[in-house]
């Protein structure tokens, strides 16, 4: 028999617990009613029109932010469109009972309060947020606390087409994951708009205003109606920003010591850091699949095998073309990758190496097949 927890009640619970943990009450029974009626309040004022508001159980709950626009009643907080216009309650009950020692950066303790942000969110919502974040690069090194924080505090949005998500030179106000639909990466330089690249029903954008406090490198633009999960400036902040500390000191060694990326500035190597995510594959496990073009061509016969250090999956990116080769796990393998963007902004001083490896793979199909693939011609 399968029992259905009601949205929000974990977190309830949690949140009370890490209080009475921290305050370790004489009267539980009264400590509750006193702690859920302070939490009833806060909500009832957001719901009034109040604004966000931060709940300390050391004094009375305290107006934070004026949202701007009128609440209406919420009651209903299962419907799609009330989400859209909730602001965040920001619940001090709900934090951690232990928190990392380890500061990122002591210049800028003011963002590394305890304050979480959260948005309530249906089972459904729920759900559509988790898949829309199963292959979010810059989460896969979160741990689960860490990870549970940060979807709370995403919230929904829904744009139309032709919106500007994001406007070039603008302060990073939110980072967004794409649940659905296209959007335009639009660079403008020397009073001229280009097109450098789209997104395509995946993937994120918004993190490097927030990672490098920069203005907007881009103006991101949904070309159809999309769905956007955004996470706030000051979550991304002391989460990410937390962890991609911890994954420069994992990480540093290891690719101070990849040959591709020798060439690479010390900052540039940080960087690199700063956007992979760590994936791990099974024995026999498909990391990339190979795109069959014709029936014929679905034997499949080993061609290279990569170890520590090497690279793979550049050669699609490189050459706009369908992946031509599959790759495999043999044994459990651990893979640090990054998305299609970061390679073109971060990689492009190891083009020149990568086109020139690119030129070896044709030497091998050669003598393997007796034919080439031509490669590097982009052609079609
Ligand atoms: P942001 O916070 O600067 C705009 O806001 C976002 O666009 C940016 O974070 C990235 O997430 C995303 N150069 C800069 N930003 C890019 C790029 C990009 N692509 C996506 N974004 N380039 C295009 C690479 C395909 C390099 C252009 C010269």
């Amino acid at each position: 028999m399968s029992i259905e927890i009601p949205p929000g009640l974990t977190e309830l619970l949690q949140g009370y617990t890490v209080e009475v943990l921290r305050h370790r009450p004489s009267d539980l029974l009264g400590f509750a009613a006193d702690y859920f009626a302070r939490l009833r309040d806060a909500r009832d004022q957001e719901a009034a029109g109040g604004g966000r508001r931060v709940v300390s159980f050391d004094g009375e709950p305290m107006q934070t932010e004026s949202n701007g626009e009128e609440e209406p009643d919420r009651g209903d907080e299962d419907s799609d469109s009330d989400f859209e216009r909730e602001s965040p309650v920001v619940n001090r009950y709900n934090r951690r009972v232990s928190v990392c020692a380890e500061a990122f950066n002591p210049d800028e303790e003011e963002e590394d309060t305890e304050q979480r942000v959260v948005h309530p969110k249906t089972d459904e919502q729920r759900c559509r947020l988790q898949e829309a974040c199963k292959d979010i690069l810059l989460f896969k090194n979160l741990d689960q606390e860490q990870l549970s924080q940060v979807l709370d505090a995403m919230f929904e949005r829904k744009v139309k087409p032709q919106e500007h998500v994001i406007d070039q030179g603008d302060d990073g106000d939110n980072f967004y994951v794409i649940e659905r639909g296209l959007y335009d990466i639009v660079v403008a330089k020397d009073n001229q708009s280009r097109c450098v690249g789209r997104y395509d029903n995946h993937g994120s954008f918004g993190e490097l205003a927030l990672m490098y406090n920069t203005p907007r490198a881009a103006t991101i633009v949904a070309t159809t109606e999309g769905a956007l999960w955004g996470l706030d400036r000051v979550t991304f902040r002391r989460i990410i920003l937390k962890n991609n500390a911890k994954k420069r000191k994992t990480y540093e060694l290891f690719i101070e010591s990849v040959p591709l990326l020798k060439s690479l500035e010390a900052s540039e190597r940080m960087k690199i850091v700063d956007v992979i995510g760590e994936k791990v594959y099974q024995d026999g496990e498909r990391i990339i699949s190979q795109t069959m073009t014709s029936k014929e061509a679905n034997q499949e016969v080993e061609i290279a095998r990569c170890h520590r250090g090497q690279y793979f999956g550049e050669l699609a990116l490189v050459t706009n073309k369908p992946r031509a080769a599959s790759a495999y796990a043999v044994g459990e393998v651990k893979c640090l990758v990054m998305d299609v963007q970061a390679f073109e902004r971060l990689l492009g001083p190891c083009m020149d190496i990568m086109k020139r490896n690119i030129t070896h793979y044709e030497e091998q199909l050669v003598a393997m097949f007796g034919s080439s693939m031509d490669l590097l011609d982009p052609g079609n």
